[in-house]
């Protein structure tokens, strides 16, 4: 019974309960509409609570249910009934209460809320347009500034705020369920009569374009390259220009409409994928829960600094181990500012930032590591230097220990090789900053065993990443596809004479965050050469091989950190700026190469640099490196910035056709990247079979 029915005298309880987070489908929506036509004719029933089991409130509707015609009784029949009842309903909010959860207790007459309890319109995040009366009662409890606020945003706000806006009208104790049956025979007591929010219009006020405009443009990064912005201005105008049935009815055609778009359907693709990426077939569940309470660092440069945050920000106590006082005192520095920064951003208060500082402790030895559940080496890539260290936490670590290391282009197995228990050893590849992006791809080598995966993605879920097991491979899958495809195919453009500028402008329309030849020059020009030359060890690759940044490196030619790089850049600005110096290197490589310089249309610099990804992905789905496709959907979006509106590479991919991408590959081998666009075994089985990168997942999940 996913509703159940009681009265507790004279308060009738409709409790959802529909694990894990009360997602609405049709027999919530009939538990409830049964609910209140029970409550309505019993005269035993003063009032109606709606409260719900588990961790949280509903926290919306069920994604799964969103694809198809949704069964009746449908939202409008049941979120009406509740609003017309003849008794008062009153909402108690606990946990998450998001997008539908939420339009269902705006359609209740009274809501009271715990402490803890957050809410949200996050339907945004989907491209979705909320379907059920959100965008037509929220400005009526809220105002219309906050509302469209809210539904822009897309992210919850807490229960202090909520009633501070008049959300809801009472904060309760931790138990939802006993505060609200307590607030709710209050209200009774009170004489309190139900209280339709569509009648309430004290709040609803009309904004101007101006208004409207200033919301848009403080959520303007977020909003880049989206239109679901454009439907929710629509409906909130609707709500303050007609009547509200008539909103109703506009909302709910336009939140359909909504469901249909590329843009919707990229977003909840990458929301399953992000859950997915975590089931690793064939893992056992872990004998025991993961302990950890205690982690050793060894490194304190930019990732040892940003690992050991991410542990303390996670509430883990960390040893921060350096071989010199200099430089732990640095690092120490960087965690110090860091934190200090993010209390004058107010991303923090004093308190916490202080509790997390105070977590970290610097260490000149390993002693540290003998009581560590998990030791993690974070410095720079040099193969014997990595082995050694692994190899002294190894003989330190408690038995039960995870042993990883940070490296992004050496050979796992050969790290593991140089301990006593290579079974144990695991790849944490983390982003940079490593406290702030949420990717971490988990390596798994050859001797790397199944408690280890499950223990490296236990660890992921701690440290509120998104973690994706892969293979043991050239790169592994995100440098692999942005070293052998993305950024060789920008490189490429370059010796043709494109200009940076105009590749990163293309490819910031598509989407990207930043175009890749500034954030070549971000992460460091010299960065790229170093873990290029590291990974040419293991295999080699056909030139012209990114021969413009190396041949930049030995000419101290950094990026932003050295004033010049593929841009210039002024003193203390990130501002790039045509480097003069570049286009007679590249005339000068591109001889030597035999490049010769071409026209290219920008709809071909983005086609080449979207497809060299989608080439290089299904090479590593054929060689294993990857789970799913959807595994490097996920890897892109959340840690190379490809916009989550466009689903990820592989489903970008889908979306084009795959007939229609493998002839464009086959074309744009005849442009110069010739053996890079060969096209991958499973890429043309896939075309050829008019299948789909989406199904080839789902065949393997079955
Ligand atoms: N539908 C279906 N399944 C859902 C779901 C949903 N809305 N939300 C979560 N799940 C599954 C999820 O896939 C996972 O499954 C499990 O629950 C735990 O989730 C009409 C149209 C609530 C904050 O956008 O943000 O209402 O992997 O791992 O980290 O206008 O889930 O275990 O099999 O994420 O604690 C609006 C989406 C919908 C909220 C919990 N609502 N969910 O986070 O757990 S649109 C949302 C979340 C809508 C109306 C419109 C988070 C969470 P599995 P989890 P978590």
């Amino acid at each position: 019974m996913t509703v159940v029915f009681e009265i507790h005298d004279g308060i009738a309880l409709a409790l959802v309960d529909r694990p894990p987070v009360n997602a609405i489908d049709v027999s919530v929506r009939a538990g409830l509409l049964d609910a209140v036509t029970r409550a309505s004719r019993d005269p035993a029933v003063r009032a109606l609570l709606i409260a719900c089991r588990g961790r949280t409130f509903m926290s919306g509707a069920d994604l799964g249910e969103l694809g198809g015609t949704i069964p009746e009784p449908g939202y409008a029949a049941t979120l009406g009934a509740i609003e017309d009842c003849p008794k008062p309903v009153i909402a108690s909010l606990h946990g998450t209460v998001l997008g539908g959860g939420l339009e269902i207790a705006m359609a209740c007459h009274y809501r009271c809320a715990t402490p803890g309890a957050r809410m949200g319109m996050p339907e945004i995040t989907l491209g979705i347009l909320p379907g059920a009366g959100g965008t037509q009662r929220l400005p009526r409890l809220v105002g219309t500034l906050h509302a469209l606020d809210m539904l822009i945003a897309g992210s919850p706000i807490d229960a202090t705020r909520a009633r501070h806006l008049g959300l809801v009208d009472e904060l309760i104790g931790e138990d939802p369920v006993a505060g609200g049956l307590d607030y709710a025979r209050r209200l009774v007591a009170e004489g309190a009569a139900p209280r339709p929010t569509r009648l309430r219009d004290d709040k609803l006020e009309s904004l101007g374009d101006a208004a409207i405009a200033e919301v848009l443009n403080r959520h303007a990064r977020a909003l880049k390259g989206r239109t679901t912005q454009q439907v929710i201005v629509r409906a909130i105008r609707a709500a303050t220009q007609s009547k509200f049935a008539d909103g109703l009815q506009l909302e709910a055609a336009w939140s359909a409409e909504s469901l249909r778009t590329p843009e919707s359907r990229a977003l909840r693709h990458v929301f399953f994928a992000e859950r997915e990426c975590g089931r690793v077939p064939g893992l056992a569940a872990p004998s025991r829960p993961l302990q950890l309470r205690k982690a050793a660092v060894v490194g304190a440069g930019t990732m040892g600094t940003g690992i050991a945050m991410a542990l303390a920000d996670s509430g883990i106590a960390v040893t921060l181990m350096e071989r010199d006082a200099t430089a732990l005192e640095r690092g120490l520095g960087i965690i110090r500012s860091t934190y200090d920064g993010a209390i004058k951003r107010g991303r923090v208060d004093a308190a916490t930032a202080d509790q997390r500082r105070n977590l970290i402790q610097g260490s000149l030895d390993f002693e540290g590591a003998r009581e560590a559940d998990v030791a993690i080496e974070a410095v720079f890539e040099d193969f014997e230097l990595k082995r050694s260290i692994l190899a002294r936490l190894d003989a330190l670590l408690p038995a039960h220990a995870l042993l990883a290391s940070n490296t992004s282009s050496l050979s796992l197995a050969g790290l593991a090789e140089a301990t006593q228990h290579p079974q144990r050893v695991v790849g944490l590849h983390f982003f940079s900053p490593a406290n702030v992006m949420r990717l971490l791809e988990i390596v798994r080598a050859a001797y790397t065993s199944d408690e280890t995966i499950v223990a490296a993605l236990a660890i992921a879920k701690a440290l509120r990443k998104t973690g994706v097991v892969v293979g043991d491979g050239f790169g592994f899958v995100g440098n692999r596809m942005m070293l052998d495809g993305y950024f060789r195919e920008v490189e490429l453009m370059l010796l043709q004479g494109v200009a940076p500028s105009r590749i990163d402008a293309v490819m910031e329309r598509f989407g990207f965050a930043m175009g890749p030849n500034k954030v070549n020059d971000m992460a460091g020009v010299d960065v790229g050469t170093r873990v290029r030359s590291e990974l040419l060890r293991r295999a080699a690759r056909q030139g012209p091989y990114h021969v413009v940044s190396d041949a930049l490196t030995p000419l101290g030619r950094l990026g932003q950190k050295s004033g010049q790089g593929i841009y210039r850049y002024e003193k203390d600005d990130r501002t790039p700026h045509d480097n003069p110096e570049l286009a007679p290197l590249v005339s000068r490589l591109a001889a030597e190469h035999g490049i010769a310089a071409r026209e290219v249309p920008d709809e071909e610099i983005e086609r080449r640099c979207v497809l060299s990804l989608v080439n290089v992905g299904a090479m590593i789905l054929s060689e294993g490196l990857a789970l799913r496709a959807s595994d490097i959907d996920v890897i892109w979006t959340s840690g190379y910035g490809f916009p989550r509106w466009r689903g990820g590479p592989m489903w970008y991919a889908d979306s084009l056709g795959l007939k229609q991408v493998v002839d464009d590959m086959r074309a744009l081998s005849a442009t110069g990247g010739g053996p890079y666009w060969a096209v991958p075994r499973l890429l043309a089985e896939l075309a050829h079979s008019g299948r789909t990168f989406a199904d080839w997942d789902t065949e393997r999940a079955r």
